[in-house]
């Protein structure tokens, strides 16, 4: 018996372990939410979307903050499959008629560390009639539970409806980072306003909650600053601009998606195109870089432009940049030269007095402050408690930055610069902000991270493909509890690769897993 027995369970066994595997792989009926919720349970049942699905809420939607993020959900989830099935012909019972949202604040302020929990349940057959629930703190929570159930809908290719598998689904959900960013350069590359609000479209897909709007460096200044009109003279061309009003159109998009803008204006450093229009800020016209340290002009322009910032951007960070100053021009311009040694200053301690300077100009127009990690690595004693001190040259310094009591947001050249092409999907999932961090307290501090897509190769032809699907392995390590990372990369292929095609659905034009940043030899 004993021996029969063994002998004819094995072929079941196979059996048994071929389904787990097929439910662990993804595809129609897997667990395919990206980034992975902090909890999950579902079931076996499937329901069928009313083709009146709609939105039930008492929530006063002043803004239609939250209607706008329903319409658009509708729309991603029917991907533009032109047939509809017809769902008169699907079992009443089994037809979810819409999605009940309750809100318990109605603060629509959009800022850093505000509340962006939920709590999402949709409903076994069992209860009629059949709605989703969707609970959250904020509206801001809310969207990104409606970007969830976006991604439990699949459209059925033989009966032409819109299904949702594996109900009853329970998901309670927040962020481990309350930082999620993706940096853009429209200085190298100026970026049209559509290509920008499609990035930020695809950020709120996979939940990232910052856009580092590099606005201007060296190559071009294409924003309009009112305090100073001739800056935008350092733009590429006459169209390659920004008004005042398209920022602010990028600012409220962005926030009615729930993403917030950190404008930066990269000082005193990478500023070459400033002199374009105002010429005395540069140190001389043969050594141009970084901004002359000397006129009090300089300041005066800078607080122009922060003064204007303030009634653009909304976010409670400015970043001020202040990295790779080389300060010889400083030395080697004799004006700027008798003004260091009047003011008995040598060149790195003429770097700390002009980033201070510029740091203070910022907190008196209510600002915090971002400022690349080279200011701490050389004077991080001396920055605001109001800064944070945004890594890029490496790692190890998050550990440094959070045992000086500063914050960090970590940004490691080599792992999260989306224009390294060489660095994988896979490489950007394993790179851990706390790594070496054991300290509580210090790990608290680390308030996120950030992926960064430099313009200098890149632009509106290919910056998508570039991103994605890359940005979304960042975005899963700074919003799923640690516990439910993965440890080994293998594990979230399919699921990733699930994502990534999600994102062509919807017009993102992500790259396939296996091709940007591969981490193949050059040809
Ligand atoms: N521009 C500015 C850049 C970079 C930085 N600041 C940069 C440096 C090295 C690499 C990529 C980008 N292009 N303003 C550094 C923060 Cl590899």
């Amino acid at each position: 018996m004993g021996l029969k027995g063994g002998i004819s369970s094995l072929p079941l066994l196979f059996f048994l372990l071929f389904v787990l595997f097929l439910n662990g792989g993804g595809g129609v009926s897997g667990l395919n939410i990206w980034p992975l919720p902090a909890s999950v349970s579902n079931g076996q049942q499937s329901l069928v979307l009313s083709s009146d699905f709609h939105l039930n809420t008492q929530y006063p939607d002043s803004s239609s903050i939250l209607s706008g993020a329903f319409s658009r959900l509708v729309d991603i989830i029917r991907i533009s499959h032109v047939v509809e099935g017809n769902v008169s012909l699907v079992d009443p019972s089994l037809i979810l008629q819409g999605i009940n949202v309750v809100i318990s604040s109605n603060d629509e302020q959009l800022q850093y560390g505000i509340d962006e929990s939920y709590k999402l349940s949709i409903p076994s057959p069992d209860s009629q009639p059949l709605y989703a629930y969707l609970e959250a703190k904020t509206v801001y929570g809310a969207l990104h539970g409606l970007q969830t159930f976006s991604q439990l809908c699949q459209f059925n290719f033989t009966t032409k409806v819109i299904e949702v598998h594996l109900v009853p689904w329970t998901i309670v959900d927040e962020p481990r980072f309350s930082y999620r960013g993706l940096l853009i350069d429209t200085s190298r590359h100026y970026l049209p306003l559509p290509v920008i609000k499609k990035v930020i479209d695809s950020m709120a897909y996979s939940k990232l909650n910052v856009l580092h709007w590099h606005i201007v460096d060296t190559q071009s200044f294409p924003l309009e600053i009112p305090s100073y009109p001739k800056l935008w003279d350092g733009a590429y061309s006459e169209s390659e601009r920004y008004t005042v009003e398209d920022a602010e159109e990028i600012v409220s998009y962005a926030q009615r998606r729930g993403i917030n803008v950190l404008a930066e204006i990269d000082v005193p450093g990478h500023a070459q195109s400033w002199g374009v229009g105002y010429p005395s800020l540069l140190p001389a016209s043969a050594c141009t870089q970084p901004l002359d340290v000397s006129r009090e002009f300089t300041f005066e322009v800078i607080d122009g432009i922060l003064s204007d910032f303030s009634k653009i951007f909304k976010f409670k960070f400015v970043h001020l940049g202040g990295d790779e100053v080389d300060t010889s021009c400083w030395a080697s311009t004799a004006r700027v030269r008798r003004w260091l040694v009047s003011r008995r200053l040598n060149q790195s301690e003429a770097y700390q007095y002009f980033v201070l300077r510029a740091q203070n100009i910022a907190l008196s127009h209510g600002f915090e402050i971002v400022n690349w990690e080279e200011t701490f690595n050389n004077f991080g004693n001396k920055l605001s408690q109001k800064t944070v001190v945004h890594n890029w040259l490496g790692d190890g310094v998050a550990q440094k930055v959070t045992a000086a009591g500063l914050r960090c947001i970590v940004s490691n050249q080599d792992k999260w610069y989306l224009d390294h092409l060489d660095v994988t999907w896979q490489q950007f999932y394993l790179n851990e902000p706390l790594t070496n961090i054991t300290d509580p307290t210090q790990q608290k501090l680390v308030i996120g991270g950030e992926v960064c897509m430099w313009g200098e190769t890149v632009d509106a032809s290919d910056i998508e493909q570039t991103i994605w699907p890359r940005a979304a392995a960042a975005a899963e390590r700074l919003w799923t509890p640690y516990d439910r990372l993965a440890k080994d990369t293998s594990k979230v292929t399919g699921r990733l690769a699930h994502f990534r095609c999600l994102l062509n659905q919807r017009g993102v034009a992500a790259a396939p897993l296996a091709g940007r940043g591969r981490g193949a030899p050059e040809e």
